[in-house]
């Protein structure tokens, strides 16, 4: 047990765990009464009347928050603070290159998102219109999403790292008719040809997006399309710096943010206004323990909900100084956060373990050799972080002066669920510890029975809801309820599986489900499966995770090939397909292994059984099981045989 530090605890908004437990205490038994004091942390144009409502009937799920209030997203997160901390820092944009940083105050902030809002008003964009964004880790990303958010438009972030087919799905969901994107990226010194991605996923929705915006970040020149593409400089300067902010309701949607799940394609997880802005809020005050004089860096891709919560809502909601990294952990070399850090001074810092995993096998000297003196907490969210990585991030990184935040939560949550308080909690390296207040989770085994007391294991849920919930899925609100409430009906089911401790520490233990958690990126195996078998070189293929160094899980994929490509040559077989999952999902979803195999591991019934896939995958060929039950046992030996060697 890694005891609280005092000099952490002395200052934090909960310095004990005593205060925590109250608290938690207070949060279960009123929740009426802790969420509307939560709520108050927003400017209401009209307060909320209720607190909580859940509709049941049959077959389905209806909960809201804040039921009647008003309030809009970017006045919260920009205009209210204009008078108390106007020419405070809001946002710093630390570049690409090494060593350059731009500070945009609250003042100007509010400039920026009016005049993108006014660009977006002038093209036709009205409340509850979609705007999709795919853009890099640049201040007009920032500038987009409130501007949005002022005028009641949904946007729908896109991860500039997606495929242009990845984006056409998701603009095509959404029914987006306005694109916001970048002539190129820029990360790690490498340009990244978004205009071209767009234009080829535009193209592909035939005429549903009228209008493409497009930032320039570099001096590279692109075509653009008379009539539908639009610099967003030139447009923005002929626009007012101010744009009145529309009354919302509390239940109005705010941004939709597609996620894997085991089955189909993406999910476009929606979010609303009230209640996630409650929650983004209030998490990232209570987790982060922020003040006034914080310099707070979440280095993570604002096309992640870790971006959307915990850069931009949660950070500007609380009137706190945020960064907005646009580069990698790598370059120009593995001192590039710690060089950040420095810089900047920043206070708290956010990141994934495969960051941590990734520096921290290249030698501690690009740690040591910077200060690092500033920091005071550091988080961590994603996947479940190895001890080992745990306490080297701790003691080289922290320099064992830090509280480390080891944060659980999901898209669909909204905001962090499980995590220790750093003023409060005291860690045991590996598990998120206890769960926020207001925040029920439960454990639940296969059978849809509570598991209750101590050092016991299930399927986590969560029990009642919480303001930052996920209200459905775009679209499809029949999936929404199968997919999180049908299994054990009166929970919300996480997909993940949990132990929780003799303390009552939560300890997360994987997914139940077939999604993988890649570098922290969610992906769905099935994804990886339908991107293989869209090529013509594949008949049949199954994707798995196998364990992996710096990824924690990278993707091993088997493919039986079509007959005509049965005879080419292997290597350039695995080449081409690698390659097509990376044009058709993005390089996040590259497998790190394929093997072409002569048939896949099935029941009589057909089923494939991913059991022995996966073992395979992590090499324990002895641990197979049963596999007398195979139509064809035969395939195992050689498919283990060909692993062994390396094909
Ligand atoms: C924020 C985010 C969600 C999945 C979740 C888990 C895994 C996230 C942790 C974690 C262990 C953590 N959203 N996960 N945080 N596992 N410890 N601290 O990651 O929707 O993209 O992924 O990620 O499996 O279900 S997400």
């Amino acid at each position: 047990m890694e005891p609280v530090k005092d000099a952490i605890a002395k200052r934090a908004h909960v310095g004990t765990i005593g205060q925590y437990r109250a608290l938690y205490a207070q949060s279960v038994e009123d929740p009426a009464g802790f969420w509307a004091k939560q709520a108050k942390r927003l400017d209401w144009f009209v307060d909320p009347l209720v607190v909580r409502e859940e509709e049941e009937a049959e077959g389905t799920v209806d909960f809201s928050w804040f039921g009647g209030g008003k309030l809009n997203a970017a006045w919260n997160c920009v205009d209210r603070h204009v008078a108390e901390r106007g020419d405070k820092t809001a946002i710093i944009w630390a570049k690409d290159e090494v060593g350059e940083y731009e500070h945009i105050s609250y003042r100007r902030l509010k400039q920026e998102v009016c005049r993108v809002a006014n660009v977006l008003r002038a093209h036709g964009v009205r409340k509850g219109d979609r705007v999709c964004i795919y853009l890099p880790m640049i201040p007009e990303l920032a500038f987009t999403m409130l501007a949005c958010a002022r005028i009641g438009a949904i946007h729908s972030i896109v991860f500039a790292g997606f495929s242009a087919e990845s984006l056409k799905d998701r603009i095509e969901d959404a029914g987006a008719k306005v694109l916001v994107t970048a002539n190129e990226g820029l990360r790690g010194g490498k340009t990244i040809p978004l205009k071209a991605t767009s234009d080829k996923a535009v193209d592909a929705v035939g005429d549903l997006v009228e209008t493409m915006i497009v930032v320039r970040r570099t001096e590279t020149e692109v075509p653009m399309k008379a009539g539908r593409d639009v610099w967003l400089h030139e447009e923005a300067a002929r626009q007012r710096l101010s744009c009145p902010a529309e009354w919302m309701d509390a239940e109005d949607p705010l941004y939709i943010l597609y996620t894997s799940g085991s089955t189909g394609k993406p999910k476009g997880v929606l979010h609303t206004t009230g209640g996630y802005l409650t929650y983004a809020a209030f998490t990232h005050e209570l987790v982060f323990d922020v003040h006034e004089d914080d310099i707070y860096a979440c280095v993570a891709d604002i096309g992640w909900v870790t971006g959307h919560s915990y850069i931009i809502y949660g950070p500007l909601a609380n009137g706190a100084t945020t960064v907005m990294f646009e580069s990698t952990p790598l370059y120009p070399d593995a001192s590039r956060y710690w060089r950040l850090v420095d810089d900047l001074g920043v206070t708290i810092f956010y990141t994934a373990p495969t960051a941590i995993r990734a520096i921290e096998r290249l030698g501690d000297e690009w740690v040591t050799k910077t200060s690092r003196k500033s920091l005071r907490i550091l988080g961590t969210v994603g996947e479940p972080i190895n001890p080992g990585v745990w306490q080297w991030y701790h003691d080289v990184v922290g320099n064992g002066k830090c509280a480390i935040v080891d944060t659980w939560w999901q898209t669909e949550t909204g905001g962090i669920m499980i995590s220790p308080l750093p003023g409060a909690t005291p860690c045991k390296p590996g598990s998120a510890t206890l769960p926020l207040p207001g925040i029920q989770p439960v454990l639940v085994d296969d059978e849809g029975n509570e598991v209750e007391g101590n050092d016991v294991r299930g399927n986590l849920c969560i029990k009642g809801s919480w303001p930052g919930q996920a209200r459905t899925i775009w679209g499809d609100h029949a999936r929404f309820v199968d997919v999180y409430f049908t299994r054990f009906p009166g929970y919300y089911l996480t997909g993940d599986a949990c132990r929780r401790d003799e303390d009552g520490y939560y300890w997360i233990t994987g997914r139940i489900d077939d999604v993988l958690n890649v570098s922290g990126h969610r992906l769905g195996t099935a994804e990886v499966e339908s991107a293989l078998v869209a090529h013509q070189a594949v008949a049949e293929a199954a994707v798995v995770g196998m364990p992996h160094d710096v990824k924690g899980t990278g993707i091993h994929a088997y493919c039986i090939c079509t007959p005509a490509w049965e005879e080419k040559d292997r290597a350039e077989v695995i080449d081409v397909l690698k390659k097509q999952v990376r044009e058709v999902i993005g390089a996040i979803a590259t497998p790190d292994r394929l093997m072409v195999v002569p048939g896949l591991p099935k029941t009589r019934s057909g089923k494939i059984m991913r059991r022995i896939l996966r073992k395979i995958a992590a090499a324990e060929y002895d641990d197979l099981g049963d596999i007398t039950t195979l139509a064809d046992p035969s395939v195992v030996e050689k498919i283990v045989d060909d692993h062994k060697a390396g094909k």
